[in-house]
C-alpha cells in the first residue's frame, strides 16, 4: 500500500518546521504537505508540497484536503498563551474555530487520523502544581488554555461520537533551535541561547525561581510519532496525554548555561507572562503516556543544553545566527 498523504497545518511555527521534515523522511517528501497562514522561513517549500492555508476558513481546508487525497492530519495551526492574551478572539477562532474544521473536515472527507497538541495551559491555579495528575481539575486563566481544554473534549466527542481517531499530547514549554517559537510564555527557555551567544547577556521575562515542565523538540517529536504509530484500540486517554521530560527553574537553565559560558549574565524582569506561568504545574505526572503508548523522554537539561549551544554555536560561526532580541 502506497503510503498515506498527510497535511500539517502550522507548519511554520517552532514544532511544524521539525515535525514536517521529520514526517517527510518516514513517508516521502511528495506525501506530505506542509500548510500555513505565513510561507515558512526554513525551505520547507522547497522540500516537498507547500500550500497557504488559513484554518479558519473550511472550505479552502475542504479543498485542500480533496485535492491531495489527505489522510492523515497533524494540526499545529494555534495562537499560543502570551499571544492568545493581546488577542483573545482571534485566539479562539484559530484555536478552536480551526481545530472544529479540521475535525468536521475530517470526519466529512474519510480522514483516518488526526493530531492536535494539546498543552500544559490547560492546567490552572487550583490544579495540583507538582507531579500534576493525568485527571485533574482543568481551571486555566489564560484563552489559549481554555481553547485547549475545550479542544481537548471536542476531540474526544469526536472519538465518541463519529469513532474518529483524534490524538493529542499536552506538551510543556518545547525548546528548538531550527525556528523561533512565538508568543509563549515558555519562550525565555529558546531565547536566554540566543541571548547567551549574541550577546552574552539575557533579561529574562520570568522569576529566576519560576520551574517548569520542558521538553527538547527531539522528544516533541518523538512523542508524537510514538503516539500516532500507537494501536488506538489500546489507548485509554485520546487527545490529552500528559507528557514532559524535565522541570527547571530559570536561574538552573541559567546556571547550566553558565557551565559552558562562564561570562553569562541573566537579568530577571518579569512581565505579564509572570502570571501566566504562576498558573501553571512545576512538574507532570506523565505515567499514562508511559503506560499506553510507551513514552519516554531522552533528554535531560544537561544534555539539552550541550545540544543548543552546540547547533546555536555552529550557526553562530556561519554567520547565520541572527535573532532580534526583544528589549
Ligand atoms: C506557550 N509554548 O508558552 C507554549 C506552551 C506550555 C506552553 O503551550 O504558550
Amino acid at each position: 500500500m502506497t503510503a498515506e498523504t498527510i497535511l500539517v497545518t502550522g507548519a511554520a511555527g517552532q514544532i511544524g518546521s521539525e515535525l514536517v521534515p521529520a514526517l517527510r523522511n518516514i513517508q516521502g517528501h511528495e506525501k506530505v504537505v506542509a500548510s500555513d497562514v505565513v510561507q515558512p522561513q526554513s525551505g520547507l517549500q522547497k522540500a516537498g508540497p507547500f500550500e497557504i492555508l488559513d484554518v479558519t476558513d473550511q472550505e479552502a481546508l475542504s479543498r485542500l484536503i480533496q485535492k491531495y487525497q489527505i489522510k492523515i492530519i497533524y494540526h499545529l495551526a494555534a495562537i499560543l498563551s502570551a499571544s492568545g492574551e493581546k488577542s483573545p478572539k482571534k485566539a479562539w477562532e484559530v484555536n478552536i474555530s480551526g481545530f472544529y474544521n479540521v475535525l468536521e473536515a475530517s470526519r466529512e472527507l474519510g480522514v483516518k487520523q488526526v493530531f492536535c497538541p494539546s498543552s500544559i495551559a490547560v492546567f490552572g491555579p487550583a490544579t495540583p502544581k507538582v507531579h500534576t495528575p493525568q485527571d485533574t481539575i482543568l481551571n486555566p486563566t489564560t484563552i489559549y488554555g481554555v481553547s485547549k481544554v475545550a479542544g481537548e473534549h471536542l476531540a474526544d466527542y469526536y472519538v465518541l461520537r463519529y469513532g474518529l481517531d483524534v490524538r493529542g499530547c499536552r506538551f510543556p514549554g518545547i525548546i528548538s533551535n531550527e525556528t523561533l517559537p512565538g508568543g509563549g510564555t515558555t519562550d525565555y527557555a529558546v531565547a536566554i541561547f540566543y541571548a547567551a551567544l549574541i550577546q552574552g547577556k539575557y533579561t529574562c521575562f520570568l522569576k529566576p525561581e519560576t520551574r517548569l515542565p520542558m521538553m527538547y523538540m527531539p522528544d516533541c517529536l518523538k512523542a508524537i510519532i510514538n503516539l500516532m504509530s500507537a494501536d488506538f484500540s489500546g489507548l485509554k486517554h485520546h487527545s490529552n496525554f500528559n507528557v514532559t521530560a524535565i522541570s527547571f527553574s530559570a536561574e538552573e537553565l541559567a546556571a547550566e548555561i553558565k557551565k559552558h559560558l562562564p561570562d553569562f549574565e541573566v537579568e530577571y524582569r518579569p512581565d505579564f507572562r509572570q502570571a501566566i506561568a504562576d498558573t501553571w504545574p512545576e512538574s507532570i505526572d506523565d505515567s499514562a503516556a508511559r503506560a499506553e503508548w510507551g513514552w519516554q523522554p531522552d533528554f535531560d537539561l544537561a544534555r539539552l543544553t550541550e545540544d543548543m549551544l552546540r547547533v546555536l554555536g555552529e550557526k553562530k560561526k556561519q554567520g547565520k545566527l541572527t535573532w532580534v532580541i526583544p528589549e
